[in-house]
This record gives C-alpha cells, sequence and structure tokens, in this order.
C-alpha cells in the first residue's frame, strides 16, 4: 500500500501493548488515487498515542476488511501489529457473539441476546488469535492493555503464553448482574478469561460488584473488597475507571473559527429557531431513541413545543448495519419520524430533522455549541462520552443536558437533568424543565459539570489505570 508507512521498528517487540478488536487506523484514498491510513479520530486513540509514544507501544487490533493478511507496520507514532478476520469470522465472533450476545445481554436485556454454539467457537477462536499476536509483540515484562467486550478470553490466552507479562483490561460497556448475566452458556469461560489480568477495570461500581459476585458463585473462589485470590497465588485487582473525554481539545474545537462558522450556518439552514434540542447517538437500540422521538411527538402534537419555534435534531450515525435488529430499528424510526413529521409540521419546518449520517469531529462540536438543550437518554450505556462532550463545548456555560439515569455518566454528572427514559411523561415534563430553566439556573448546573469534566479528562483516565497497573507490577 503506497503510504508513509514503514515496517515495525527494530526487534518489533514493544514494552506497552494495546489490544483492541479495531485498529486505531482507517483507509482512505488520498488526491493522488493512493490508498493511504489515517488515524481514527475518538478519545481513546487520543488518550493514547502519548502513551504509545513514550513507552514504543504496539497496537494489535483488525485492520477492518476481511480476509486481509498484513504484515506489521508503523502509521504516525502507532506501530500496529493487525490480526486477520476472514469474513466467517466476522459474522460469526463479531457481528454474532459480540454485537448480538454479549452487546444486549450486557446492556440489561434490552433486546434479545442470541446465543448459538459457533457463535461462541468463533469468539473463542477468535481471542486465541489476538492473544497469540500480542505475545508475538510483547517485550518480556511487558505491559498490556486489553479492551472491550470483543476480547474477554484474551487475558486468560496471553497469561498461558507468556506469564511474564503484565495485563490490564478495561470493559467500556455495562457489566451486567448476576440475574443476566448468569443466562450465558459460557459464563464460567468469561469470568476465567477476565481473571487472566492482574488488573480488571470497570466504568461504574456495578461492574465491580457484579463481577465478584459471579466470581464468588460460579468459580467458588473467595474475594476480599477489591481482591480475587485464585488457587495460583496471583491476586487480581477489580476497579472502577469512570472513561471520560479530551475536554481542553473539545472546547478548543467548539471555539474555533470552522467551528462557530459551521453553527452559525447550521442554525440559519434550521431557519434560526428559538430552541434547539439535539441528540447524538450510534443509531443503536442502546440509546433509547425510540422513547426519546416518542416524547418529542407527544410534545409537538400537545403544543407543549411549537414546531415554529422548536426543533429536534437527532443524528443517528450508521452502525452495525449487518446485524438484524439494527435493520429493524433503522426502519422502526424513520416510520415514526415520518408519522410525527406528517402529523405536526408546517411547511418547511418539520419539528423532527432526522440525520442518519456521520459527522466530522468539528462539525459535531459546532451542533453541540448551539443546542439549546442536549437529550443523551440510553436505555442503558457504559458511560456516554457525548454528554461529556456537549459540556465540554459549552465554554460560555450555558445549555442544559437532559441525561438518562441509566448512562454510567449520571454517576459523575449529578447537575445533569437526570430522567428515567422508560417513564415517558417524567422524561416529557424534565424536557420542558430544562428547556424553560432560567439563565441562572442552568448556569449554575453547567458550571458544575464543566468542572467535573475538566478535573477527570480522559487523559486521567488512562493515568490512573497504569498507574495502578505498574503498581500491581511492583508488588509481584
Ligand atoms: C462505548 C460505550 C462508552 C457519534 N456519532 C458521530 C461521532 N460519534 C462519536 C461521539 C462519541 C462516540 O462516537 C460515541 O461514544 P458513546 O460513549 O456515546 O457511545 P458508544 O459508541 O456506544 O461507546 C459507551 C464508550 O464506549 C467509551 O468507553 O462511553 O458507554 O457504549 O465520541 O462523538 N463522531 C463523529 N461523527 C459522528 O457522526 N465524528
Amino acid at each position: 500500500m503506497a503510504d508513509s508507512n514503514s515496517p515495525i521498528a527494530d526487534s518489533g517487540r514493544s514494552p506497552f501493548v494495546l489490544v483492541a478488536n479495531r485498529l486505531p487506523v482507517d483507509r482512505k484514498v488520498d488526491d493522488q488515487g493512493n490508498q493511504v491510513w489515517r488515524t481514527s479520530p475518538g478519545g481513546l486513540v487520543t488518550a493514547l498515542e502519548p502513551v504509545m509514544r513514550q513507552h514504543d507501544g504496539t497496537w494489535v487490533g483488525w485492520s477492518g476488511s476481511p480476509d486481509e493478511e498484513l504484515a506489521p507496520f508503523t502509521h504516525e507514532h502507532f506501530h500496529l501489529a493487525p490480526v486477520k478476520l476472514s469474513a466467517a469470522d466476522i459474522e460469526l465472533y463479531y457481528e454474532g457473539f459480540s454485537n448480538a450476545t454479549l452487546w444486549p445481554l450486557y446492556h440489561d436485556g434490552v433486546a434479545f441476546p442470541q446465543f448459538h454454539r459457533d457463535w461462541w467457537q468463533a469468539y473463542d477462536r477468535v481471542n486465541r488469535r489476538f492473544a497469540e499476536q500480542a505475545a508475538a509483540v510483547a517485550a518480556e515484562d511487558a505491559v498490556v492493555w486489553v479492551q472491550d467486550y470483543q476480547l474477554q478470553l484474551v487475558p486468560q490466552y496471553l497469561r498461558e503464553l507468556r506469564p511474564d507479562l503484565t495485563i490490564g483490561f478495561f470493559l467500556h460497556i455495562p457489566f451486567p448482574p448476576d440475574e443476566l448475566f448468569s443466562q450465558l452458556p459460557w459464563r464460567s469461560e468469561i469470568i476465567r478469561g477476565l481473571l487472566g489480568a492482574d488488573l480488571i477495570g470497570f466504568q461504574t461500581p456495578a461492574g465491580p460488584a457484579n463481577f465478584l459476585r459471579l466470581v464468588r458463585r460460579h468459580l467458588h473462589l473467595r474475594t476480599r473488597s477489591d481482591t480475587v485470590f485464585l488457587p495460583d497465588g496471583r491476586l487480581p485487582k477489580v476497579r472502577t475507571y469512570p472513561i471520560s473525554i479530551d475536554a481542553q481539545g473539545f472546547a478548543d474545537l467548539a471555539t474555533s473559527d470552522e467551528a462557530r462558522d459551521y453553527a452559525k450556518k447550521f442554525c440559519e439552514e434550521l431557519g434560526n429557531p428559538r430552541r434547539i434540542f439535539l441528540g447524538v447517538d450510534r443509531l443503536d437500540y442502546t440509546k433509547g431513541l425510540i422513547h426519546r422521538i416518542r416524547a418529542f411527538g407527544e410534545l409537538f402534537e400537545a403544543g407543549d413545543l411549537d414546531p415554529d419555534h422548536d426543533v429536534f435534531v437527532q443524528v443517528a450515525s450508521p452502525s452495525r448495519e449487518n446485524v438484524a435488529e439494527y435493520v429493524k430499528l433503522r426502519d422502526e424510526i424513520e416510520l415514526m419520524v415520518g408519522r410525527i413529521n406528517g402529523d405536526v409540521s408546517r411547511i418547511g419546518r418539520p419539528p423532527i430533522l432526522y440525520l442518519h449520517s456521520s459527522y466530522p469531529r468539528l462539525a459535531m462540536a459546532a451542533m453541540y455549541s448551539v443546542a439549546d438543550v442536549m437529550v443523551v437518554t440510553p436505555l442503558r450505556d457504559g458511560m456516554n462520552l457525548v454528554c461529556k462532550e456537549y459540556v465540554a463545548c459549552r465554554t460560555d456555560q450555558t445549555g442544559a443536558l437532559v441525561l438518562s439515569e441509566f448512562a454510567g455518566a449520571a454517576e459523575e454528572l449529578r447537575q445533569a437533568y437526570l430522567v428515567n427514559p422508560y417513564d415517558l411523561n417524567g422524561m416529557k415534563s424534565t424536557l420542558l424543565r430544562a428547556a424553560n430553566a432560567s439563565r441562572r439556573e442552568k448556569q449554575r448546573r453547567m458550571r458544575a459539570l464543566r468542572k467535573q469534566i475538566f478535573e477527570h479528562d480522559i487523559n486521567r483516565w488512562a493515568d490512573t489505570f497504569l498507574t495502578d497497573l505498574a503498581q500491581f507490577r511492583e508488588a509481584r
């Protein structure tokens, strides 16, 4: 591939290895028509870049294309060690077990999790492959940090292959209670897989509590406080590390001239409404889009919101379009929005602007900076970064955040307008309360939210996790 890539450095072994389902790069076509790699935008990539640079780190992950055999290479500050996935692996391990078994099961079962033995076998096989690649690129006594629900067996396989390594694991989505998790036919295997790590991190305190209970119940192991006692003498720790965003980066983006221009045009195109309500989500059934749109439909139909002056903009970025539940959800949403707009709209002014599309980060920051009310109402969410990005972009301390109690972020963002998204009337009245609050009231809340987010940004999250992991390494 024609690119600035160079083969991986020296011995190809790194003292720091990150393992995630996807590599932090996407393939793009440049002006000359060549295929090149571009670093993907995103909080995790931004946060880990300095760590990767400082430790000459290697990132293990899938390139995003099926059946592609790629040798390790270097792009910008990242050494990349690709893991090959066949079309069948993608269907069974990724779309199947990861996104149609684990994803719904770990999100309160808001959609039915499907259990298929061949999906599990593929998950097991692919996890082993990721572990083998990590083992191949990790230097003696290296630190390896494994990310997320697609790779829960990697810590154990990696430990078997390389007992010298220090292994951390972080789960980005909720970890479910016993009552749900125990449905999983392979529940003990997953718990054992995770216990290969020295440190297991979750988004909220419910994670460690649920996990430790399962360890006692299914593996009959002793636990005390945040520690598991394993028969081989190892003592893995289980703790909470709420993830965050590059708060200053978002604030800078939102105040840039380009974002201000974009925001101005955006408002003009909307007809400069009195109030903008905004939702930004991946199109996912966990994000509560149906409940949210229904609430807005009722508010417009009842005249509580006025289509001449109020608009609800919903950005739904395309996601997992090969998974059946997601196709169904998209149809349902489009039917609902069409009905509401048909019933309520005036010519040229639909009350709900539904955008099934992805936008550049600059556009997102611009939209956040002009949204009077940000509506983040997932049915269950590990953390939710969108609400934190909104707060970071409110450099003038205005705006109101309506936030679901079931987002991990609600544990920290107590000054948001908290709602139960299943309680339609409660959600409607809170939306109106947030929209009609005095400027003073909104500023008081926003100031507190901003303090929290700027003091607990993504760098602090990564530093805290890696410092704890290094301590356990010393203690070993
Ligand atoms: C998982 C967990 C946890 C969305 N649309 C566009 C776009 N985005 C960006 C947002 C935000 C990110 O995607 C979404 O992050 P969330 O946290 O809201 O949700 P998940 O994707 O479900 O993430 C979640 C997270 O992992 C981290 O641990 O918080 O609970 O489910 O950054 O801005 N970005 C751009 N265009 C879009 O159209 N550029």
